[in-house]
C-alpha cells in the first residue's frame, strides 16, 4: 500500500527543494569561483623597436612587445592567474620576471636567467603561468641581458575586490629614465679600462607612462572625493619624487604591502620602488594646484640640464580657478621607519645575521666591477634552482653553486637579517626576490657616536615590508626576512649598470623541500635543453663536489674612486 509515489508531496518537495536549492547553490559558488578566478592573458612578442621616445634624440634600437613601446599595463584582480605568453623575436634570449611577486610554488617562473631557469631562446616560445596572491603596485621587467633598460618593462596592477581604501578613481604614473644608447653600448663604456663609471656623453630623459615627460595629462579632482595615486619607479639609474601642491600623500602601500596610512608631502622612490598614496580633494573648486615629478641622482657629478629633471602638470577643480603657488617643492628621503605595515606584525627575532659590503672593485687593468664583499656576480653554468633541485644533500653547501655566485643556503623558516652597506659613496637599491623584508635600521657607516642611528621601536610597533630598499652612499640599513618561501633567489641592485657589472647574490631556501615540493614544468626544462643548458648538478653539472671549471669572480681590489 505504501509506495514510494505516495510520499506526502510536501515533504518530499520540502526535502527535494533543499537538496536542490543546494546544489544549485554549490553550482553558483563554482561558478563564481571560476568567474571571479579568471586568466588575464597576454601576447607579447618581444621585439626590436627603433623608437624616439624623448622628442628630442635621436632614433634608438629599444625593445617592446608586438612592435610597439610602451608596452601594455597588466591589470588583474587578485585570485586572477597571469598567463603571459612570450615569443622571443629578439637575437638573443629574454626573460620576463615580475617584480615584487613572491612565485611562491613556481620558483621556475621567476625569469632570473641561469638562476630559475635557462631565459628564452631566440625564436622561441614560453609561457609563464602567474597566479596573483598579492593585491598592488608590482611591474613586469625583462630580467636577461638587463633588457628592462631598453624598454622591456611595464606596471602590473592587481586590484583587491576588498580594498579597505576603495576610492573614486585610480591614477597611475610609471617613471622610466629613457638613454638614446642601448643598454649593452652603455655597459661597454662604462667596463672599459678606467671606464667613467658612467655614460657622461649620453644624458637620458624621464619618460612618464612611457611618454616624454612634458606629454603628462592634467589629473581633474572632484572637491572631496578620494583619489589613489599609484607609482611605480621603473628606473635604471635616478631618484624619482613626486608632489601634488598643498596636498598630503597618505601612503597606504609600499612595494604592494599595505601600510596603516601615513600622511607625508612628498614621496621618493628609488629604481624597483613602488607606492600608492590616497589624496583627499579640497572641499571646492576655488584654486587649482600643479603636481611634480622630479628625477635626480645627487650621487653623480651634475650634468647640466639632465639632473634634476622636473616634469610639472595640473591638478584641475574649476576651467576657470587660479594655480596656487607654493613657496617650495619638498623634497625628501622616504622615511621607511617610521612607516608601519597594516597587518601587525613586531620585529621579527633573528636567527642569522648576514654582511654585505656593497662595494666597486677594480681588476689590475682598472676595469670597474660591483661587488658584495668584494665576489663579483658570474652565472653558473647550471640554473642554480636545477642545481638545488638535482644534488641531494650536496645542496646544502653553498660550494655547488660555485664560487661567483655569493651563494648562502637558508633554512626553511629561519629569519635572516641583512645589514647592507654601502661604505663608498656609491648608492644601492636592494631588491629581494620570492620576498618582502621588515626595514628595521639606518644609520651612518663612519658614525663613530651612533648619534646618526635610527631603529624603529622592538615592542608595540610593525615594522613596514618592501623588496628594494635604498642604501645610500655611506650609509648602512638593516633588514629582516622569514625564509619561507622555498627556492633560489637573487639580491641584486637595482640600478642596471651595477647588476650587469656583478651586484648580485643568491640565496637557496630550503633546498630539500624544494626537492620535494617543487615540479618544475616541461616547457622551462625544454629551454635549457634546447640552448645546450644541463638541467642537473653543482654549478658545472657534476653530481659531486668538483666544480673545476666553474665561472670564478674576477681578482679586484679597490684602488681609486670614481
Ligand atoms: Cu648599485
Amino acid at each position: 500500500m505504501s509506495d514510494p509515489v505516495e510520499t506526502p508531496p510536501v515533504y518530499a518537495s520540502f526535502r527535494d527543494g533543499l537538496l536542490m536549492r543546494a546544489f544549485y547553490a554549490l553550482l553558483l559558488c563554482l561558478f563564481a569561483l571560476v568567474a571571479h578566478a579568471k586568466h588575464v592573458v597576454q601576447n607579447w612578442d618581444v621585439t626590436y623597436v627603433t623608437t624616439n621616445r624623448d622628442l628630442n634624440q635621436t632614433p634608438k634600437r629599444g625593445i617592446g612587445v608586438n612592435g610597439k613601446l610602451p608596452l601594455p599595463v597588466v591589470e588583474a584582480v587578485l585570485g586572477d592567474t597571469l598567463v603571459l605568453n612570450v615569443r622571443n623575436s629578439l637575437d638573443t634570449s629574454t626573460s620576463l620576471h615580475s617584480h615584487g611577486l613572491f612565485q611562491r610554488g613556481t620558483n621556475y617562473y621567476d625569469g632570473v636567467a641561469m638562476t630559475t631557469d635557462c631565459s628564452i631562446a631566440p625564436g622561441t616560445n614560453f609561457t609563464y603561468y602567474i597566479k596573483l596572491e598579492q593585491a598592488g603596485t608590482y611591474w613586469i621587467h625583462g630580467h636577461t641581458h638587463e633588457h628592462n633598460f631598453d624598454g622591456l618593462r611595464t606596471p602590473l596592477i592587481i586590484h583587491d575586490p576588498k580594498d579597505p581604501n576603495p576610492v573614486e578613481k585610480e591614477f597611475l604614473f610609471a617613471a622610466e629614465d629613457w638613454w638614446p644608447i642601448t643598454f649593452q653600448e652603455s655597459l661597454a663604456i662604462i667596463m672599459q679600462q678606467h671606464g667613467p663609471g658612467y655614460p657622461y656623453t649620453n644624458p637620458p630623459y624621464t619618460l612618464i607612462n612611457g611618454f616624454n615627460g612634458s606629454l603628462v595629462e592634467p589629473l581633474n579632482f572632484e572637491p572631496g572625493k578620494t583619489y589613489k595615486v599609484r607609482l611605480v619607479s621603473m628606473m635604471s639609474l635616478p631618484l624619482w619624487e613626486f608632489v601634488i601642491d598643498d596636498h598630503e600623500l597618505m601612503i597606504v602601500e609600499v612595494d604592494g604591502v599595505a601600510t596603516k596610512p601615513k600622511a607625508v608631502s612628498v614621496v621618493r622612490l628609488a629604481p624597483g620602488q613602488r607606492v600608492a598614496v590616497l589624496v583627499t580633494a579640497k572641499p571646492n573648486r576655488s584654486m587649482n594646484y600643479q603636481y611634480h615629478m622630479t628625477t635626480f641622482a645627487d650621487y653623480l657629478p651634475p650634468i647640466q640640464g639632465v639632473y634634476p629633471q622636473q616634469i610639472n602638470s595640473t591638478v584641475i577643480y574649476a576651467a576657470d580657478a587660479p594655480v596656487f603657488v607654493p613657496h617650495a617643492i619638498p623634497s625628501e628621503p622616504f622615511d621607511e621607519l617610521s612607516i608601519e605595515a597594516l597587518e601587525f606584525m613586531p620585529t621579527m627575532a633573528v636567527d642569522r645575521s648576514l654582511f654585505f659590503n656593497a662595494t666597486y672593485g677594480f681588476t689590475s687593468n682598472d676595469v670597474p666591477y660591483e661587488t658584495f664583499n668584494l665576489v663579483a656576480y658570474e652565472s653558473p653554468k647550471v640554473p642554480s634552482m636545477f642545481s638545488a633541485l638535482t644534488t641531494g644533500e650536496m645542496s646544502l653547501n653553498s660550494i655547488t653553486y660555485g664560487p661567483a655566485t655569493n651563494a648562502q643556503v637558508l633554512r626553511h623558516g629561519e629569519v635572516v637579517e641583512m645589514v647592507y652597506w654601502s661604505a663608498t659613496r656609491v648608492p644601492h637599491p636592494q631588491h629581494l626576490h620570492g620576498h618582502a623584508f621588515q626595514v628595521i635600521e639606518k644609520g651612518r657607516t663612519d658614525d663613530a657616536t651612533g648619534e646618526f642611528r635610527r631603529r624603529v621601536p622592538e615592542k608595540g610597533f610593525s615594522p613596514m615590508m618592501r623588496d628594494t630598499v635604498m642604501v645610500y652612499g655611506g650609509e648602512y640599513v638593516i633588514v629582516r626576512f622569514k625564509a619561507d618561501n622555498p627556492g633560489a633567489w637573487v639580491m641584486h641592485c637595482h640600478f642596471d649598470w651595477h647588476l650587469g657589472q656583478g651586484l648580485n647574490m643568491l640565496f637557496i631556501s630550503a633546498p630539500q623541500l624544494m626537492q620535494e615540493t617543487l615540479k618544475v614544468p616541461r616547457s622551462v626544462v625544454d629551454q635549457c635543453t634546447r640552448q645546450g643548458i644541463k638541467v642537473s648538478g653543482n654549478v658545472v653539472g657534476h653530481n659531486s663536489f668538483n666544480i673545476d671549471g666553474a665561472p670564478k669572480p674576477p681578482g679586484l681590489i679597490i684602488n681609486r674612486f670614481y
